[in-house]
């Protein structure tokens, strides 16, 4: 089955490159006029800002006329001015390898260049050419709900002190290249694969990848059957309501290397392993940054372009239906929000997975019409749900892939608005928010204040729980966790992260993985057992969390230690500015918030 989806996917979009197709050679007389366009716009005497949007001006006008030359273009200036080690990655092939040049050319045609859009581009691309601009949301965005209730529904529900449990699972990147005693410690990513070199020692290799896993490369496959062997030996002792996975299925392999159908597999191993390991066990998955193909891109139907992503929301959806983790209905609502879908749990909770890829920042597509709360409709399609929620009393856990905060690496405008619409249905409707991404364990407070640097205990609302990697990369053990959830409230009473260490299977002759118990944020962030035992690990516990964190080195230290799940490379951080920083993450909502919290004193 799955062979004849792949050959149907490679059809369709083979078809549309063909029907696109590439520049003639005729073309080396206009390229010629752009490059020389383009000079003369660089050498202009105005303001750096102006020159970029000049340039904006330039290539939107083009794309609007011909986007076949947008691929040869961007290469052309990419090698002048020494953008990229690997200009290739501009060039209209969407299917060998991982190339953008088709999609910038679609989003060239899309922006206001002269607007918000060129200005947070050539914020955003350009170097800070201009500078950062947030889009006025009011008056949509309140348009979009009424005030809080007063009394909401959901306040008469109260816990009766049981329990049930959730698996978390997060960022598998499987590899399918990876191969033992291949390079590890590699000059040009990847490393790990039949190409990885060391170029101070390209004959003999530095570091083998090892049988099991090796911290700076992604999942082996044999490491994933063993995760989830482990995940299924507990769920026979804990047994678990159901399963999230936080997205990431593909490896962090260059853009030379990915290619169409290693996504296709890879998306398809990750669905499979998990089925094959976890049984009738329901997995309400997301896509990730790296669940795309070419890398991050995904178009909003409004940009026109979609239909270039259906293949993967079409592959995707059925299987999640075909493995009995949703329905045909949610199947049907998945494949018309780019993936993203809503589940009633057997416990009453609902359940909303949420494409993030509409507020991650290397996907293109999120800089036209920023202006637009919603250019792709999730938000929108989310806030009902919510409503809905709100009016019947039900609780809703949100599932994305990419923190609005975090490591900051989303758009600013995307994550503001999905901020807003978590303080708003906090915490009487939304009792948790789970994301992955960032590989590391860590977590994040949502605070209904406009001060960011100093917001209140009585301001905090809601909880990012950020869960951590499967893959070792970028030097972590491989770990996962459930949550003990309250079975009224909804609320997270516990969380119970396991790990493995890596670095113990290293140049061993039969090397096996030892699974262990790290911690329970609740015993691991209250030492003294001050937070009452019959309260949830809420806002307001990790909002003083983050206090002890800042002002006790001794807790900042066992929390650093549990982000990288003790491996090797563990980090220390006693200096101001790093502190700053933990904190800074931990309490700022958005990107554009870390960004204010770091600027004050
Ligand atoms: C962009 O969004 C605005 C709403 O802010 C909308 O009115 C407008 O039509 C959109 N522009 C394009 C080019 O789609
Ligand atoms: C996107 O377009 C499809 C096809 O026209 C439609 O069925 C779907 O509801 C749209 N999705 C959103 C979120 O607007
Ligand atoms: C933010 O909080 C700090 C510390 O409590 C206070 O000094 C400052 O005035 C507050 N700013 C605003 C805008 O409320
Ligand atoms: C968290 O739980 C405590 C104890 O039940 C409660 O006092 C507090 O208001 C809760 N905080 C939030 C944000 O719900
Ligand atoms: C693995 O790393 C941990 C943390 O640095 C260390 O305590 C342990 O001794 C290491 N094990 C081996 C076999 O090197
Ligand atoms: C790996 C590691 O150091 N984990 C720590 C996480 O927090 C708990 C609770 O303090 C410690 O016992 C663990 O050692």
């Amino acid at each position: 089955m799955l062979n004849k989806l792949i050959q149907v996917v490679l059809g369709t979009v083979g078809l549309q490159s063909a029907l696109l197709g590439p520049p003639s050679l005729s073309n080396e007389l206009q390229l010629g006029w752009v490059e020389s366009q383009v000079e003369s716009l660089l050498g202009a005497s105005n303001d750096e800002c102006s020159r970029c949007k000049n340039l904006l001006v330039l290539g939107n006008k083009l794309a609007k006329l011909n986007p076949a030359l947008i691929p040869p273009i961007l290469i052309r200036l990419c090698e002048k001015y020494n953008w990229k080690d690997d200009c290739e990655v501009y060039r209209d092939d969407t299917l060998a390898r991982g190339a953008v040049g088709r999609h910038i050319a679609n989003v060239l045609s899309l922006i206001d260049p002269r607007g918000v859009d060129g200005t947070n581009i050539c914020w955003h691309f350009g170097n800070d050419a201009c500078e950062f601009e947030m889009p006025q949301f009011e008056p949509h965005l309140s348009s979009w709900w009424g005030p809080r209730p007063e009394e909401p529904k959901s306040a008469g529900v109260k816990s009766e002190g049981t329990t049930f449990n959730v698996l978390h699972l997060s960022d598998i990147h499987i590899d399918l290249r990876y191969m033992e005693g291949a390079e590890a410690d590699c000059n040009r990513y990847m490393c790990c694969v039949p190409e990885s070199v060391n170029q101070n020692s390209p004959d003999k290799v530095v570091e083998p990848a090892q049988k099991l896993g090796t911290y700076h490369c992604d999942t082996p496959q044999i490491l994933l059957e063993k995760s989830l062997a482990h995940v299924s030996s507990i769920a026979s002792r804990v047994p678990f309501d159901f399963g999230v996975f936080t997205g990431d299925m593909i490896s962090h392999d260059t853009d030379r290397f990915l290619s169409l159908s290693l996504t296709l597999q890879s998306e398809h191993e990750c669905y499979y392993q998990m089925k094959k390991h976890l049984g009738d066990l329901p997995i309400y998955p997301t896509f990730g940054n790296h669940d795309s193909y070419p890398y991050a891109q995904m178009a909003q139907n409004s940009s026109g372009f979609a239909r270039e992503f259906e293949w993967n929301t079409d592959l995707s959806s059925r299987m999640w239906r075909d493995y009995k983790w949703i329905n045909e209905e949610q199947e049907e609502q998945a494949r018309h929000t780019y993936g993203s879908f809503a589940v009633t749990t057997k416990s009453g909770l609902r359940v909303i997975s949420l494409d993030s890829n509409f507020w991650y920042e290397e996907n293109y597509y999120n800089y036209w019409n920023i202006s637009n709360p919603d250019p792709s409709g999730i938000f929108r399609w989310l806030t009902n749900e919510l409503l809905q929620a709100e009016e019947t009393g039900t609780k809703v856990w949100l599932v994305a892939h990419v923190p609005t905060g975090g490591d900051a690496d989303a758009v600013p405008w995307g994550t503001e608005v999905l901020r807003q619409i978590i303080v708003r249905f906090s915490p009487h409707v939304i009792a948790a928010n789970l994301f992955g991404h960032t590989h590391a364990d860590q977590f994040g407070v949502y605070y209904d204040s406009s001060n960011v640097s100093s917001p209140t205990e009585a301001d905090a609302v809601s909880v990012a729980w950020i869960g951590q990697s499967i893959t070792p990369i970028d030097k972590y053990n491989p770990a996962w966790r459930y949550y003990s959830v309250d079975s009224k409230t909804f609320e997270i009473m516990d969380s119970h992260n396991y790990y493995s260490p890596l670095n113990e299977t290293y140049n061993v002759a039969e090397p096996k993985l030892e699974w262990k118990y790290l911690y329970s944020a609740r015993k691991a962030y209250d030492p003294d057992r001050e937070w009452p035992d019959d309260a949830p690990l809420n806002a307001t516990f990790w909002h003083r969390a983050v206090k002890t964190f800042v002002d006790d080195k001794k807790q900042r230290q066992v929390f650093f230690d549990n982000f990288s799940r003790l491996s090797p490379y563990t980090r220390v951080c006693n200096t101001d500015e790093c502190i700053k920083q933990m904190r800074c993450q931990m309490v700022g909502g958005t990107v554009d918030e870390i960004k204010l919290c770091l600027r004050r004193p």
